[in-house]
């Protein structure tokens, strides 16, 4: 299907045909048949091409009537700049990793535009629960990026308050953020709220249970959420192929009663786009979408990691010819919103941001191992205070020996 917000088209399906529940409700505000409204469009939505040419309306991937207008240009420069910041701060990140001031990134780069999008398509008062490579999606969404990556330097469980960003904690667990997302959107719709909520996973994280789960109660509920999942091929080193046969993960919706969207995870012009539009019609009381971005993960999994042995090198080269860094530099400059200038104010303020992240994570923090028990449950468990009494007891050994041997010296 094509998301649409054209809720004045005829609605075909009668009353009699129409499934009698919340789907019926959602038919009509789409306009289209319960067919069109279930399956996804047969293509992705493409707007700008890996050339950085808008293409025609007709080409884009939609269905006739179902177009998405081109988001402004204010938006595309914003999100232009959160590109290059991302990518700087992925590049700064893997390098902080290399001279062991981190101990782990799983690097975004190549799927910036699905981050940036992510991020400035909420509102204030959003929702977003992001996993361990959504890092340039927090960031972008206003977290402080040294307290965004605070959680890579492995010694503390999250930099950042999630209530105060609205913002879940990075999650390494596959898919249990989903279900943390449909919470936070279920109590939003039993208080009255107008939250929407992002919760993002990616192409394998669809293989869970918890996955199936969560995206089953936020349509039977009818919920406020948007499902973004980056599909960027592998799940570490297990292909997509060896992963799914569903024609796309977009059809993963149709079985839960949802809508599903295909898009270009490489154009962030169609990116934001096609979730600006599925925020505002789950705002309206459209009920949950699914939204999977065609991506690619141009590093590998993570710095524990050796991409050489499950992918040839010419895949990844023709990936990296649809970068969503340089696609977008290239349109904005056809349509003169870029000038030397612009790169030249933009350039330099990631360079600031990549130096915030130096100094932040050079910095020695003094680490307590008992905050290891803290945190877990309001009550700790009779185990985890046991577990803490034996660290307790061994932390004490080992202040005592090394205290004897510096007295022996
Ligand atoms: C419940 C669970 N099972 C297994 C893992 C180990 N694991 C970590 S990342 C990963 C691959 C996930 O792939 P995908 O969802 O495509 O996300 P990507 O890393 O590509 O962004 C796996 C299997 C885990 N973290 N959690
Ligand atoms: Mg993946």
């Amino acid at each position: 299907m094509t998301i649409s917000a054209d809720h004045t088209a005829p609605d075909t399906t009668s009353p009699q045909e129409a499934p009698d529940n919340a789907l019926n409700e959602a038919v009509k505000n789409f306009g289209i048949t319960v067919e069109d409204y279930m399956l996804p469009a047969r293509h992705q939505i493409q707007m700008v091409d890996p050339e950085g040419r808008l293409k025609p309306r007709g080409e884009q991937g939609t269905q006739p009537g179902h177009e998405y207008p081109v988001p402004g240009d204010r938006e595309l420069l914003a999100a232009y700049e959160q590109l290059v910041v991302g990518r700087r701060v992925n590049d700064q990140n893997s390098a902080l990793v290399r001279q062991g001031r981190m101990a782990v990134y799983p690097s975004s780069h190549g799927q910036e535009a699905c981050q940036v999008a992510a991020a400035l398509c909420l509102s204030d008062g959003d929702w977003m629960f992001p996993t361990y490579r959504d890092a340039v999606a927090v960031m972008t969404r206003g977290v402080d990026p040294v307290q965004v990556m605070t959680i890579f330097r492995g010694d503390w469980h999250g930099g950042y308050d999630p209530l105060e960003a609205k913002v879940g904690i990075q999650c390494t667990p596959l898919t249990t953020q989903l279900l943390h997302a449909v919470g936070v959107a279920h109590a939003a719709k039993l208080r009255g709220e107008d939250t929407v909520v992002l919760a993002m996973c990616g192409d394998g994280a669809t293989s869970e249970g918890d996955f199936h789960e969560a995206l089953n109660f936020a349509a039977v509920f009818h919920l406020p959420v948007i499902f973004f999942v980056q599909n960027n091929k592998y799940a570490i080193s297990v292909p997509l192929a060896h992963q799914s046969v569903a024609p796309s993960l977009a059809h993963k919706a149709v079985g839960y009663g949802m809508a599903g969207e295909r898009v270009d995870g490489n154009d962030v012009v169609a990116l934001l786009a096609v979730l600006d539009r599925a925020v505002a019609l789950a705002r309206g009381g459209s009920g949950p979408l699914l939204v999977e971005a065609n991506t690619y993960r141009m590093q590998a999994h993570t710095n524990a990691d050796d991409d050489t042995r499950y992918r040839e090198s010419a895949e990844v080269a023709e990936w990296r010819a649809k970068d969503p860094v340089n696609r977008m530099r290239t349109y904005l400059t056809g349509r003169g919103l870029l000038d030397d200038d612009g790169e030249a104010r933009i350039a330099a303020h990631a360079e600031l941001v990549a130096a915030q992240l130096r100094k932040g994570l050079s910095e020695d923090v003094p680490v307590d191992p008992q905050e290891l028990f803290r945190h877990v449950f309001s009550s700790p468990t009779p185990q985890l205070r046991e577990q803490s009494a034996f660290l307790a007891d061994e932390l004490a050994r080992d202040a005592a020996s090394t205290d004897s041997k510096e007295a022996g010296k």
